[in-house]
């Protein structure tokens, strides 16, 4: 393993530790911290600490250092695990996949641009121009996501208010031929309320101030007439926000008249459709259809409800038409083989505020499930792979978390279900029955309490354990239903700028044809969830696991308690136990032959054993592997990656005997 490395620094990989303990443990993260050693491994898990300054570990001298090699001959580090999906993805044909997880303001983000830099660097060594055009789009793409998905909270400066799941597609050359980007729930309630020190969407500060979020949409491919929509739907938004209401006797009314004309140029429609829009609602009532006029508050919020409909559509328009882009086109699998896939997920990490709201469950049920496929993948996997081969194993426990992510996913019972179902009552609808709903299907639930706590205005709070955090359910219902007026819709769809009517299909249909009730929020993002995992899990994943150092953004700071509970959320010594007792490498017996047999006289050409697994046995032992070997039902486990190295030498020296001898066959001197 890891050896190369001077023991001043600690120990590269944890699986070395001389005891698995916590303690151990976090002296041996904190220790490398201090000496600037900011990844370490567990196994093939690369564990990441935010150095919170500049490193100069990412140029063209380091991924030299990393390209082509194997996980253990270089010092630990994001490269090298962009190295092995990579490898694995071109040797083997295999889709791969690299999860990036930590909570927010741990350094997914960074780690995942580094990693695609990477990607970007080693491969296209012929220079193919179109190769070049790819990649470049590919990075760009990354820099106008930001820019309208990433925000200043209060734990992090630039923070993902999205989700990213991004497949790099490879021709079978290894070269990257166009990609795909998923994305999951923004957190689109950012344009009308932020909390205290934070701000609204970079876009907004970027636009106004640098011209180069256009520069790199127009890289990108984006016209002239959709950049300049973008702009008119950003000043939209904010002069949404300057929009007040007023009542004149029984008729609601606009205060600030002049902003409506602002509003309907920069929208391209009818001045009096904008100022209905904002004011009536249209209602069908059996046969009739009825202007209804909307009450101050209901006006207010139908404002809110527009600024924030908006820059989502604009939001994820603008994934559609990135992805537009970078789409493989014109790839013919018979003439090329195989088009393969790396995906890179960078998603928003843990977080916890003052006050936590729906998008705070979102974004930390989010990370449960992902926390799920890890469990599933590294810890339980693993433990049933041995057992199931019949190799001496000492089960290892671990907190599953399966029981949190069913509290919330679960139909029926679990918490969307609760409350989609209170979205869906007749009578009121108030965030208060949504809790009742809570408290009468989850009261005994191990995880699940509730209380009313007095946080300025008296309100509710629910309490999950998940990574202990406290929700308040005040707004869940509106942000669930998430309710756009039609009138809205049509209203944009009614524009005369293409662009933006194009973002807005829906709008098409008046009133009376508009009979089915959307998903709510909570059921599109489960299935996004749901989705991704399914596609996580059949790819082969490689992790990476974000540690943040300290809540001050400081470089010299390691608060042992702050790190120690994300140790502990995160399963990293579980990972250690399960990795240290377990089996760097397994095959399966014919296969492991099949690549082996030359380096022993009793398997080459061919063995005349009773079985596969006795030939493998006797190769082994032969060479004097035997110790580090356990030889279960199907498969030969080996422990330690140093083996397998000596194996690949031995090989790749008996090979190239085997072409002098044949060689010299050939040429008839023997
Ligand atoms: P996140 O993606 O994990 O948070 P980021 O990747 O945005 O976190 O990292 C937060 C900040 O930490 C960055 O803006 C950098 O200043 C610093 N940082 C992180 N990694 C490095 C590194 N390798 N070298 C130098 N500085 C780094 V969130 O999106 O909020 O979950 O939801
Ligand atoms: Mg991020």
């Amino acid at each position: 393993m890891a050896e190369h490395e001077s023991l001043e620094f600690g120990k590269a990989d944890f699986v070395l530790l001389d005891n698995v303990s916590m303690e151990e443990f976090m002296s041996n993260l904190k220790l490398r911290f201090e000496k600037g050693r900011i990844y370490s491994y567990i196994g093939e898990v690369v564990v990441s600490v935010n150095p919170y300054r500049a490193m100069n570990i990412y140029g063209r001298d380091t991924i030299e250092q990393y390209k082509g090699r194997e996980l253990y001959e270089r010092p630990p580090h994001l490269f090298a695990i962009a190295d092995a999906a990579y490898k694995a993805m071109k040797r083997r044909n295999k889709d791969t996949c690299i999860v990036i997880s930590g909570e927010s303001g741990a350094g997914k983000t960074e780690a995942s641009k580094y990693i695609m830099q990477y990607i970007a660097a080693i491969t296209n060594p012929n220079q193919r121009a179109e190769v070049e055009r790819v990649k470049n789009m590919l990075l760009k793409s990354n820099c106008v996501l930001e820019a309208f998905g990433n925000a200043k909270t209060n734990r992090n400066d630039n923070s993902s208010r999205f989700g990213k799941y991004m497949d790099i597609n490879f021709d079978f050359k290894g070269d990257p031929i166009g990609g795909h980007i998923n994305n999951y729930l923004l957190e689109k309630s950012r344009v009308i309320f932020q909390q205290p020190g934070e701000r609204s969407f970079h876009s907004y500060y970027q636009v106004s101030v640098c011209v180069s979020v256009a520069d790199a949409m127009k890289v990108i491919g984006f016209t002239g007439d959709e950049i300049q929509t973008v702009y008119k739907i950003l000043a939209t938004i904010l002069h949404l926000g300057n929009l007040t209401f007023g009542v004149d006797g029984d008729v609601t009314l606009i205060e600030n008249t002049k902003l409506v004309s602002v509003i309907r140029e920069l929208l391209s429609t009818k001045e009096e459709n904008v100022e209905k829009a904002l004011l009536y609602r249209t209602v069908a009532t059996g046969r009739d259809v009825i202007e209804k006029q909307h009450t101050t508050q209901e006006a207010s919020y139908g404002r809110d409800a527009l600024a924030k409909a908006m820059y989502e559509r604009l939001f994820c328009w603008i994934v559609g038409r990135i992805n537009d882009i970078i789409e493989v086109k014109n790839y013919d699998a018979r003439v090329h083989g195989k088009n393969t896939v790396i995906g890179v997920l960078d998603i928003y990490g843990f977080e916890i505020f003052q006050n936590n709201s729906f998008e705070q469950f979102c974004i930390n049920y989010c990370n449960e499930k992902l926390q799920q496929l890890f469990i599933q993948l590294v810890l339980k996997q693993e433990q049933e792979e041995y057992q199931r081969e019949g190799i001496p194993w000492k089960h290892i426990d671990y907190f599953n978390n399966q029981i949190i992510v069913d509290l919330v996913e679960q139909q029926h019972k679990g918490i969307f279900s609760v409350l989609d179902e209170a979205c869906m009552n007749v009578g009121k609808v108030t965030d208060e029955v949504f809790l009742q709903g809570l408290n009468g299907k989850l009261a005994k639930h191990a995880h699940y309490t509730s209380r009313k706590c007095v946080c300025g205005r008296a309100h509710t709070c629910i309490y999950l354990p998940l990574s202990l955090r406290r929700y308040s359910v005040v707004g869940f219902i509106d942000k669930n239903k998430d309710t756009l007026f039609q009138d809205f819709k049509r209203l944009l769809y009614n524009s005369s700028n293409p662009v933006l009517k194009g973002m807005w299909p829906e709008g098409k249909l008046s009133i009376t044809e508009v009979t089915k009730r959307p998903l709510t929020a909570a059921t599109l993002f489960k299935n996004s969830m749901i989705s991704l995992v399914e596609n996580l899990a059949c790819k082969e994943p490689y992790y990476v696991r974000c540690i943040k150092p300290n809540d001050v953004k400081s470089p010299l700071l390691f608060e042992q308690e702050r790190c120690r509970h994300q140790v502990e959320y995160l399963g990293l010594l579980e990972n250690v136990r399960v990795r240290r007792a377990g089996f760097a490498y397994r095959q399966t017996y014919p296969r492991f032959l099949q690549r082996y047999k030359m380096i022993s006289e009793f398997t080459w050409p061919n063995h005349d054993l009773p079985s596969d697994k006795d030939a493998v046995k006797r190769l082994l032992q032969g060479c004097g592997f035997d110790h580090d070997v356990a030889y279960g039902k199907t498969k030969v486990f080996i422990r330690t990656p140093r083996t397998l190295f000596s194996l690949e030498e031995q090989r790749v020296e008996m090979v190239q005997r085997i072409v002098l001898f044949l060689q010299k066959v050939w040429r008839g001197t023997i």
